[in-house]
């Protein structure tokens, strides 16, 4: 079977796929189990300078596509979460705290006081006030802050993205400029849901950020499209639920995949992926280079714009993704 290994924003992995922040990783126990079921990395809940309890429930509502969330930052407080990354630690792979302040000096107090293998900056939760996309869509602030840890740890340092913007490029160059080893994208997508049968929005919040299949395409295309502009790697998550979707986001050319809500259906879902991945790239005799950013090689000059080539209908201009996620190993 071809390795899966190698570098991902500056952090040496045993395979490309790794825990998303805000699922399971508010304990370390979690997040070790998390390694142990094969994840090459772990990323922490995002962590804060004070604690919080987050948002009013309900936090979360789920949808057939996916779900929407306003947790609203729930943690201990990076004061106390040192151990939980040390429990982490326990599962033999990286841990990479996530992290979010309301300006470059929080950012910078919180890395400098854990030890974690990497920081990711959360500069793209959609629904709290004064954190997250808040600070998130303004390319300036991006750069200050990932300047300011960038200055404060000798470790890797990943930069979160939001989509809800109308050029993710404009933030990833930004990162960039900061000194960011890599952008991880995307975060949730700006939603709500309400209940028609007493017209009350759901959430607690009203707003949240949806996350799940839904996502995946939106999240593939701003993958290509940092991809395609920055010079430092770009790490992709958002709805990846099966080999398929881990694939496609390398093709995009994501250096590495985080995944999230699919863990929701058991931690099995790792193998499961990691193993498609290596059965997929054994079948095509390809490995992980090969298929990196595949998707702009081909570019515009695909064999045909209608794929796969229809015999009946020279005309159909839709595609069923079910062909492409078939198993055929
Ligand atoms: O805690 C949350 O509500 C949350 C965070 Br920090 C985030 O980055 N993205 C999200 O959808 N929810």
């Amino acid at each position: 079977m071809p390795s899966l290994s190698g570098d991902v924003g500056g952090l040496r992995l045993e395979n490309p796929l790794m825990l998303a922040a805000g699922i399971l990783g508010t304990t370390g126990a979690s997040m070790r189990r998390v390694a142990l079921a094969g994840a090459g990395a772990v990323v922490t809940k995002s962590i804060g300078v004070e604690p919080r309890d987050g948002h009013p429930g309900p936090t979360v509502v789920r949808l057939g596509v996916g779900l929407i969330n306003a947790m609203g930052l729930p943690n201990p407080s990076y004061r106390v979460f040192q151990e939980e990354i040390d429990v982490a630690r326990e599962g033999g792979v990286p841990v990479v705290a996530s992290i979010f302040g309301s300006s470059p000096e929080e950012f910078a107090e919180i890395a400098s006081a854990l030890d974690a293998d990497g920081f990711e900056l959360n500069l793209s939760c959609p629904h709290a006030e004064g954190y997250g996309m808040e600070i998130g869509c303004d390319p300036a602030n991006v750069e200050e802050i990932t300047r300011a840890v960038r200055r404060a740890v000798s470790v890797p340092v990943w930069v979160k993205l939001t989509p809800n913007v109308t050029d993710i490029r404009v933030l990833g160059i930004a990162a960039q400029r900061g000194g960011a080893d890599a952008v991880v994208a995307i975060n949730t997508l700006k939603a709500m849901a309400i209940d028609v049968e007493s017209g009350y929005p759901i959430l607690g919040n009203v707003i949240g950020g949806l996350s799940g299949p839904a996502i995946k395409p939106v999240a593939l295309r701003c993958v290509y499209e940092l991809s395609g502009a920055l010079e430092i790697p770009v790490i992709g998550v958002g709805g990846v639920s099966c080999w398929q979707d881990a694939v496609e986001m390398i093709m995009a050319g994501a250096a590495g995949v985080q995944i999230g809500t699919a863990l929701m259906g058991g931690l099995e879902v790792i193998g499961e992926i990691t193993n498609g991945i290596s059965r997929f790239l054994d079948r095509k005799g390809w490995n992980l280079d090969d298929i990196r950013g595949i998707a702009r090689r081909r570019g515009s000059s695909a064999p045909s714009k209608e794929y796969p080539p229809s015999a009946s209908s020279s005309t159909s201009k839709s595609f069923d993704e079910g062909e492409t996620h078939k198993e055929v190993l």
